[in-house]
């Protein structure tokens, strides 16, 4: 099934000069960019992305980290997008994600995990809500799109 997901490139990705490397890995699995920007989160966006996490121990420190510096937030479209963007990221703890993932390959922080995807259908579409409005998501075919069935 076609599905859309909200993929957050962290400040680290920026600092770190690797969101080129990163949205390669996207891109060369089969997954289309739908709407794309760079920005720097504001500290209500942090908290309403982050809500499910207000009771943790740790909820401070996220809002902090992901309003440091810019970010850049995507809409990645494709063929089950949620879990195939997630794979690609690997676990939350980049010490246990598997290599060839984006954390297993770049990063060894949990707080400074490079990325973020959608966990489900629900989140995704309550996430994309929150960094985009619905004309910036581009609805277009790729010469290949035809050609991804299940
Ligand atoms: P994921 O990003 O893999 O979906 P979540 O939703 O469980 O992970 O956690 C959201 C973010 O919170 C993670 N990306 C990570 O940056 C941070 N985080 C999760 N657990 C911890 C923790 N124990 N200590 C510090 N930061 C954490």
């Amino acid at each position: 099934m076609e599905e859309q997901t909200l993929i957050l490139l962290k400040p680290d990705a920026i600092d770190r000069r690797l969101s080129g490397s990163i949205i390669q890995r996207y891109e060369q699995k089969g997954l289309k960019i739908a709407a794309m920007k760079m920005i720097i989160v504001t500290q209500k966006m942090a908290e309403k992305h982050y809500a499910e996490h207000k009771d943790k121990p740790f909820f401070k420190d996220l809002v902090n980290f992901i309003t440091s510096g810019p970010i850049v937030a995507m809409v990645l479209q494709g063929l089950q997008a949620i879990s195939v963007a997630r794979e690609i990221n690997g676990a939350t703890d980049p010490k246990e994600a598997a290599p060839g993932s984006i954390r297993g390959d770049m990063a060894i922080s949990k707080q400074s995990n490079l990325v973020h995807a959608s966990d489900s259908s629900n989140s995704a579409k309550r996430e994309i809500a929150i960094f985009f409005k619905k004309g910036e998501i581009l609805n277009y075919k790729l010469s290949h799109d035809k050609w991804f069935k299940e």
